[in-house]
């Protein structure tokens, strides 16, 4: 049985379980799921995944996974994605927690309402900024520590950079500019250069059919 993939379009948490796939070149089935039309909340889907929520992926066994990272970490392990020291391996959980409460929070409403479906964004101008503001701390900090190192890790590209760009290469889509920030800059076409890299633009189930 090949890995099953449930997930919708433009969402940074989709992308993130969609390049590692692509990138470890694994066979899988990509289910889209239309959250703007409310799917995720289906019967159907909610007997997958009793969350209700997007991306979801069943392994090759048969098990279901929710939470984007922890789809990296079962698909990175044993590859070059994962790293080999124990002590990288926690800071890379450490940067994919950090991700998960200093970044995705905040980036992720703010682009949903400005470039998503910015006809319901257009209510939601103080919510906006809000999280805007919200998201430049954590940005500061990332930003820092990409000075020192070109991935994420000084070991070399891993599953911590693949959940950090999910949705740091896309904030200028929710109305944050790179321009305080050159070291994600460079970092987001230091990853953009990574063998087997495709843009979130290119997600779509009609690929992995054509593939
Ligand atoms: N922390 C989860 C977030 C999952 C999540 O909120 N997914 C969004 C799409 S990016 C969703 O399904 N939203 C629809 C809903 O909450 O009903 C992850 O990293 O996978």
């Amino acid at each position: 049985m090949n890995i099953k993939l449930y997930a919708c379009l433009g969402s940074g948490n989709c992308f993130k379980a969609w390049i590692v796939l692509r990138q470890l070149d694994k066979p899988f089935e990509f289910q889209l799921i239309d959250v703007l039309a409310g799917e995720q909340k289906s019967a159907a889907f909610l007997e997958i995944n009793p969350l209700g929520v997007v991306p979801y992926m069943v392994t090759e066994t048969g098990e279901g996974i929710g939470e984007s990272n922890a789809m990296l970490w079962y698909l990175a392990e044993g590859t070059h994605l994962m790293p080999k020291k124990p002590e990288d391996r926690a800071k890379a959980l450490q940067w994919m927690f950090f991700e998960q409460s200093k970044l995705e929070p905040f980036i992720s409403p703010a682009r949903f309402f400005t470039t998503i479906v910015p006809e319901l964004g257009r209510e939601r101008g103080a919510d906006i900024a809000q999280w805007c503001e919200n998201a430049k701390p954590g940005l500061a900090r990332l930003d820092a520590h990409l000075k020192e190192s070109e991935f994420m890790l000084a070991s070399g590209y891993s599953l911590a950079d693949i959940s950090l760009f999910g949705y740091t290469h896309v904030i200028d889509e929710a109305g944050i500019a790179f321009q305080p920030y050159p070291n994600i800059a460079r970092w987001k076409s230091s990853v953009e250069a990574t063998p087997g890299f495709r843009p979130l633009s290119e997600m779509s189930p009609q690929l992995e059919a054509a593939a």
